[in-house]
């Protein structure tokens, strides 16, 4: 080979992993005219990818690690999009012998935030750079263009920035869905966020739903309008777009195919993660939490069929507003479509508190583990390519960007918390009736809602001046002397009280209950 050959083929990055997200990702830098080669652990699928996804383009296969870094440029960039756990350490491992110092190592996969942070650690003990990037939008994002968060070696973002800003999403034009998030883990744990808000999501959308089929007797087709409608305005979202068009899928008999489904849910993880890192961060993210929980509870199919037919509780139609239990005057039609439009409001309200707890939680993170996080930036991430996209988004931007902040003195004032934003504040203003009327509704009708719930129990706690945590205080100093501060004394003076007269002054320090 020339020398002009040789240098032509070499690859500006590789790519480990030929299932679903790493194919689409590969084909994706490839239309963004970078060169990739690409290995597989079975390299009879890299034998099938070049001969058939790949065939006339300029992806190369290798049919070992030492093949796939020897025709790269150097830096050399290689990324993984394998199964998150033990196979990137595997690999990691496989990987480090044939680099050079300045190397780069980047992870695509759905790692767990602490692990991306240890191999951070790893490879720049052994001189070479780690990227963990959350990749966001799963197949059809892959190939057209996803979110992509990545984090980890700070000086490894020159030379993946172009890469990785070409493949993404884009918004506003060519504003790429992609920036650098910050050091260790931080690109995976805000990936990480972005799940636990999908699982809110989805829930929010799946309780809106349930109440419109059960409380309302309403068929698919009559709720495939209403969200074709609600994605209008300002639910516009990939998540209520795909519910549209689900509601308006029939299966191969003509019915609704969605009727058909069965209704357990399946998780990865990444639910769990959060609600995980939110206890350890002492942060309430209630609503993903019920969200990850009702996913549980909905695995429990038999249990529930054998509690279905002992535990009774209200039917769950709601009279006077379905056309089926024979009111059908335009009053009810009218009264129906008011309640529809409560339906709309708490899942919209429900959703900017789901969101507002994201960010404590990130907002938690970054100080606990010396971030720096845009913000606004994040939003803007989320904007394109993702699971979560949606044009409220760009209101939260908007928001953590300070054009709309609470503070008039100072456009850059930092947001504490985004039910603080002038627009939030007042869209919440604007749907909290609704909101309260469907929690309420739903109770009495026994119709389950713990999103809707949770979410406007969060919202009364949290505009609380006083909580009856005062009582919780004397319950944990009368049975373990845990103390309490007084509101008649400064904060940080404790005190003990000798409840029963037969306790002695001893305050716990160590027992916490
Ligand atoms: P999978 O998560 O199904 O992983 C399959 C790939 O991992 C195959 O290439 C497989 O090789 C490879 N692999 C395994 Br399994 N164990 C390995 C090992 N010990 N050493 C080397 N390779 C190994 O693929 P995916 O669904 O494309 O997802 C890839 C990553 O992206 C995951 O972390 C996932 O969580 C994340 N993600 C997925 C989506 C999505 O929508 N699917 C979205 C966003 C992020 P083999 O062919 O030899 O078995």
């Amino acid at each position: 080979m020339t020398q002009q050959a040789e240098t032509k083929s070499q690859a500006d990055i590789a790519l480990i992993g030929l299932a679903v997200m790493g194919q689409n990702l590969i084909l994706n830098m490839n239309d963004h005219g970078y060169t990739v080669v690409v290995f597989n652990r079975t390299t009879s699928k890299v034998d099938d990818f070049i001969a058939n996804e790949a065939k006339g383009t300029n992806i190369i296969g290798a049919h070992s690690i030492e093949e796939m870094v020897a025709k790269l440029k150097r830096p050399r960039k290689i990324m993984m999009l394998v199964k998150a756990g033990a196979p990137v350490d595997e690999l990691i491992d496989q990987i480090i012998p044939h680099l050079e110092k300045g190397d780069i190592i980047i992870d695509g996969g759905n790692s767990f935030f602490e692990d991306t942070a240890r191999r951070v650690k790893y490879c720049e003990s052994k001189g070479f750079l780690y990227v963990g990037t959350g990749v966001s939008g799963g197949e059809e994002g892959a190939r057209h263009g996803p979110s992509i968060m990545p984090g980890g070696s700070p000086t490894a973002w020159p030379f993946v920035k172009d890469i990785f800003q070409a493949i993404s999403a884009k918004v506003d034009g060519d504003t790429p869905c992609c920036e650098w998030v910050g050091e260790n883990g931080a690109g995976h744990y805000v990936k990480m966020i972005h799940n636990g808000i999908e699982y809110g999501d989805m829930q929010l959308i799946c309780e809106a739903y349930n109440i419109m089929k059960n409380g309302l007797e309403m068929d698919a087709d009559e709720m495939h309008q209403v969200f074709a409608e609600w994605n209008k305005g300002e639910l516009d979202s990939y998540l209520i777009e795909i519910t549209r068009d689900i509601l308006a899928k029939k299966d191969d008999d003509g019915l609704p195919l969605v009727d058909k489904i069965l209704d357990t849910a399946g998780q990865k993880g990444t639910g769990k993660w959060t609600v995980l890192s939110s206890q350890e961060l002492g942060i309430p993210i209630t609503l993903i939490a019920e969200a990850v929980y009702s996913r549980c509870v909905s695995a429990l199919k038999d249990e529930r069929m054998k509690a279905s037919k002992k535990l009774k509780g209200p039917r769950a139609l709601i009279a006077g507003l379905t056309g089926k239990s024979g009111v059908n005057s335009q009053k009810n039609l009218e009264k129906k479509k008011k309640f529809v439009q409560d339906i709309h409001d708490a899942l919209y309200a429900s959703k900017i508190i789901s969101y507002a707890q994201g960010y404590m939680l990130m907002r938690a993170a970054a100080k606990e583990y010396d971030w720096k996080l845009n913000y606004g930036g994040i939003a803007l991430m989320w904007r394109g390519g993702c699971i979560i996209r949606s044009r409220f988004l760009g209101k939260i931007k908007e928001a953590f960007d300070g054009s709309k902040s609470f503070s008039k003195k100072s456009a850059k004032h930092e947001l504490d918390n985004l039910l603080l934003d002038d627009y939030f504040h007042g869209e919440i203003k604007r749907c909290q009736k609704g909101w309260r009327n469907i929690v309420a509704t739903a109770a009495k009708k026994g119709i389950p809602v713990p999103a809707f719930s949770t979410a406007l129990a969060f919202y009364d706690q949290y505009r609380s001046a006083v909580l009856p945590a005062n009582l919780l205080q004397a319950q944990r100093d009368y049975f373990g002397a845990h103390t309490y501060e007084r509101i008649d004394k400064p904060r940080g003076e404790f005190f003990h009280t000798d409840w029963t007269g037969h306790g002695g002054d001893t305050s716990s320090s160590t027992y916490n209950a």
